[in-house]
């Protein structure tokens, strides 16, 4: 088994930062060090396989991304990466974990869902991997079978308030999926949407003619996200059900979430780096000389990108300060333009929803550090400490502590990354919705389980080397 060093650096948790040495043995952290240590009189980096010089660096653990969805299938096409390509984007980014959606449609069974999803990231990896469920069809032998997927280290479920005809279930549904999830301690993920009031607002503006990607953010209005939020709050409430909200962009969603945690409910709640930094004025109502105003197709997904002049992105900052948002997720559903998001050229609705993020979100955080939105501590919490603990996975992932796995990141504040096709963009995408974001910081070592992945710009994974991450229940909960 080989050692490792990590020399010189400082080790950022969520709850401090200390000058200290990161020791390594085969796939395990084995010892947190004052700088310099030695072994029994040795020099510590004399003894070791390899010796990697943190200084003037952070040594962080490796980003947890709660939330992607490789190859989702998805208004008649499939998201662009694959486990492999998306993997692979994760890696170059410092992020060394994700827990991705495994589908089951309506009428099919969980379990042959979830053999599906474990078929199509089975072997292809090159970061570890977990899943929810998503439960499409919530029909007695799927709310049957969800006490299973506790068995299955599985431990989250989610369902879908938006897209009538698709994924959605009806009140009734997600009432009775929220009792097996409050007898079980499995957690409810919800999309808060009202699809059905959506999909009537969307058809009549394509009825007036008004058909561009900006009219995806229109139709989209916050009070359906604000309202299916309170509804799911309430659903949790009458059930006891531990509920996620998962993309969070409306301030006034974000105020229901903060009043059901001020009154003790167990209801937590994600955002995404789209809505912190994107914005119906400047994105989804984009022009470019390539595609005129279906530039704007660029950044459709839902929740969508909200106005700025409404000022959600500053609430969802200050979410993440007071912790109203305990976490951030990417959302990660990548689609191409051509032939994909193309779909829906003359009718918004037709574009297959999603931006493509997983490898830009530990950089795009961190300058939230840099610009004073939150702190070097909080950085490491929302993006690793809090995703590990919040899905059942803490203690291995999500911290730098013995015993811990060495997944590691060594992150330079005075690199800097330039995001963008031919710079920094490894996703399967032809596009960039991140294009010409600049950040002061720069991911510059990464390890999984004590295997560097990405060293001095090179990247050195192996497809297959992420394995699935059988999680135990949310450490949220008592
Ligand atoms: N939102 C997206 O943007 N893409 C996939 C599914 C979803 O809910
Ligand atoms: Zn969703
Ligand atoms: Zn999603
Ligand atoms: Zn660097």
């Amino acid at each position: 088994m080989s050692t490792t060093l990590i020399k010189g650096g400082t080790v950022v948790s969520a709850t401090g930062r200390v000058l200290a040495d990161v020791l390594v043995d085969g796939e395990s952290i084995v010892a947190v060090l004052a700088p310099g240590s030695t072994s029994l009189g040795h020099d510590l980096a004399a003894t070791v396989d390899r010796v990697i010089d943190a200084t003037g660096k952070y040594v962080i653990p490796g980003g947890v991304d709660a939330h992607t969805h490789m190859q989702l299938p998805f208004g008649g096409t499939s998201a662009s990466d694959t486990f492999e390509t998306g993997t692979k984007a994760a890696a170059w980014g410092g992020t060394t974990s994700i827990i991705d959606f495994a589908v089951q449609r309506t009428g099919e069974k969980v379990q042959d869902g979830l053999a599906e999803w474990h078929g199509l990231a089975n072997g292809e990896c090159f970061v570890d991997y977990g899943f929810h469920q998503i439960i499409g069809g919530a029909d007695a032998d799927a709310l049957a079978y969800l006490p299973r997927l506790v068995d299955e280290g599985v431990t989250s479920f989610k369902m879908f308030m938006a897209y009538p005809g698709v994924f959605h279930s009806d009140d009734a549904q997600i009432l009775k999926a929220m009792q097996v999830s409050a007898d079980t301690g499995l957690m409810t993920m919800m999309h808060a949407e009202n699809g059905p009031v959506i999909d009537v607002i969307a058809e009549q503006l394509v009825a007036q003619g008004k058909t561009d990607p900006y009219y995806h953010g229109i139709a989209r209005v916050w009070q359906a996200e604000e309202e299916a939020t309170h509804r799911a709050i309430m659903l949790g409430n009458i059930t006891g059900a531990p509920l996620y909200v998962v993309h969070v962009s409306a301030k006034q969603a974000l105020a229901q979430i903060a009043t059901a945690r001020d009154g003790g409910q167990n209801v937590f709640a994600e955002t995404c780096p789209q809505y912190l930094y994107m914005s119906l004025e400047e994105h989804l109502g984009a022009t470019s000389e390539e595609w005129g105003a279906f530039e704007g197709a660029k950044y459709v997904c839902s929740t969508p990108v909200r106005s700025r002049e409404e000022q959600h992105q500053d609430a969802m900052w200050n979410g993440l300060r007071t912790n109203d948002l305990q976490m951030v997720s990417t959302d990660h559903c990548p689609f191409c333009m051509k032939d994909q998001k193309e779909l829906g050229l003359g009718d918004f609705r037709a574009i297959p929803n999603g931006i493509g993020s997983v490898e830009h979100r530990m950089d795009l955080l961190y300058q939230g550090v840099v610009t004073g939105e939150i702190t070097l501590e909080r950085w490491v919490e929302l993006t690793s400490t809090t995703p590990a603990r919040m899905f059942g996975m803490y203690g291995r992932k999500g911290v730098i502590q013995p015993g811990a796995d060495a997944d590691i990141v060594v992150y330079d504040p005075n690199g800097h990354t330039s995001i963008g096709v031919g710079k920094t963009h490894h996703m399967n995408m032809d596009h960039s919705a991140w294009e010409g974001f600049e950040v002061d910081g720069h991911v510059d070592v990464v390890l999984s389980r004590g295997t560097v992945l990405v060293e001095d710009g090179e990247f050195h994974g192996k497809k297959g080397h992420g394995s699935f991450l059988k999680r135990g229940l949310s450490q949220y909960l008592i």
